[in-house]
């Protein structure tokens, strides 16, 4: 069914998080978070969120970058055009259009939850996911004292996760590491993840790592680095996982052709939408290399992509796809997300679109800033 985009109103609200989050090159303690809502001329409403920070930390895009390719950009291109298929809003994005993939990303997967809603099915559904629940993972920030962070594992693996990924910088990593291992045992579900902390001339320390029977480590090296990551995994027992790298499916092919990296975690918005990141999990499928749903922090919106995602068959490994609980005192959406005792969080594959509620009075009282573009 055609989807032809109306209107898109994107306002910036301010979230605060239950507890600060550390990776190695910053902490956020509010998250500024951009939403979308996107209406059709075939009469449907939906909300998305871009997955933006507000510092340039994670990549190069920001909440203000993505305001500003939205409105000046995307908009444009997008608002009255017919859509047959959401497959082909990424290919209008990306025409002479560099970048701004975060930013494309929130308007492409708001068309695929156009067209869900459109069509009276889940988005999970629309996207071809298959399961109905997802086992989870938390991803922990990088903590005072290796006690504090032996703590926070312990409650986590109590709590039912089925994967605990640890932040690391040099300083805050092999010491806590070791200690977090002895304490919870040699079975347990650990990962670590260094948002490029490291160089080339680490490998000898990262090399260490082996001894800690993890399950991965994800993006030790450069945020655009593929060949390095190749030279390191020759040394490394343990799996590399991308994520910064990954940019599209070009980048997931490099990392197979090279051997950077055996797993991915797959971000939707970091690859600019459900089009490239369906690519990328077919691709992967292909080759039969392990993915899995990363997290930037999202809300209750966010999160409901992030779930929709993990549901398709090749994501393997439990997702940074945490209850709404673990981030937010109270989040935007009802229901909440939740998880349960094993560490599976439902997928809504019942009703259609997002399979939430966005609570709109609520997002009114947060909102700082408020824009609608029409056509022309
Ligand atoms: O590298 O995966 C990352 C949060 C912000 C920026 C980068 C990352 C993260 C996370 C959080 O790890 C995962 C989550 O949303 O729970
Ligand atoms: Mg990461």
């Amino acid at each position: 069914m055609t989807v032809t985009l109306r209107t898109l109103t994107l306002r910036e609200i301010r979230l605060p998080l239950r507890e600060p989050f550390t990776i190695s090159s910053g902490t956020v303690s509010t998250r500024r978070i951009l939403l979308l809502e996107l209406t059709s001329m075939e009469g449907a409403t939906v909300w998305s969120e871009c997955v933006a920070g507000e510092t340039p930390n994670y990549s190069p895009e920001t909440i203000d970058t993505c305001t500003l390719a939205i409105r000046e950009w995307i908009a444009p291109r997008v608002i009255g055009q017919a859509f047959a298929h959401p497959d082909d809003v990424a290919p209008e994005l990306d025409r002479d259009f560099r970048g701004h993939k975060m930013a494309k990303a929130a308007v492409e997967m708001g068309v695929w939850a156009l067209a869900a809603v459109q069509e009276g099915v889940s988005l999970a559904k629309r996207i071809g996911g298959t399961r109905d629940k997802i086992a989870t993972g938390i991803s922990l920030g990088i903590q005072p004292t290796p006690k504090a962070l032996i703590h926070k594992v312990m409650a986590a693996i109590a709590e039912g996760y089925c994967k605990v990924k640890i932040k690391i910088r040099p300083g805050s990593d092999i010491d806590y590491l070791t200690a977090v291992r002895e304490a919870v045992g040699p079975d347990a579900p650990l990962m670590v993840d260094a948002n490029n902390a490291y160089t080339s001339a680490d490998f000898d320390h990262l090399a260490l790592f082996d001894d800690l029977g993890l399950m991965m480590i994800e993006q030790p090296l450069a945020w655009d680095d593929v060949v390095q990551h190749a030279k390191l995994q020759e040394r490394l027992r343990t799996p590399i996982c991308l994520d910064e790298s990954i940019t599209g499916r070009d980048r997931a092919a490099d990392m197979i052709a090279l051997g950077s990296g055996q797993i991915i975690n797959i971000k939707p918005g970091r690859v600019g939408g459900f089009g490239e990141a369906r690519a990328i999990h077919n691709l992967c499928a292909q080759y039969d290399i392990p993915v899995w749903c990363g997290g930037m922090l999202e809300s209750g919106i966010g999160r409901a992509y992030n779930v929709a995602l993990a549901s398709l068959p090749n994501f393997r490994l439990p997702g940074d796809v945490s209850p709404s609980a673990r981030y937010w005192e109270r989040d935007i959406v009802t229901p909440e997300w939740t998880m349960d005792p094993k560490g599976m969080v439902a997928v809504p594959t019942k009703r259609p679109g997002l399979g939430v509620t966005v609570d709109v009075d609520r997002v009114d009282d947060l909102t700082v800033r408020q824009e609608t573009i029409n056509r022309g």
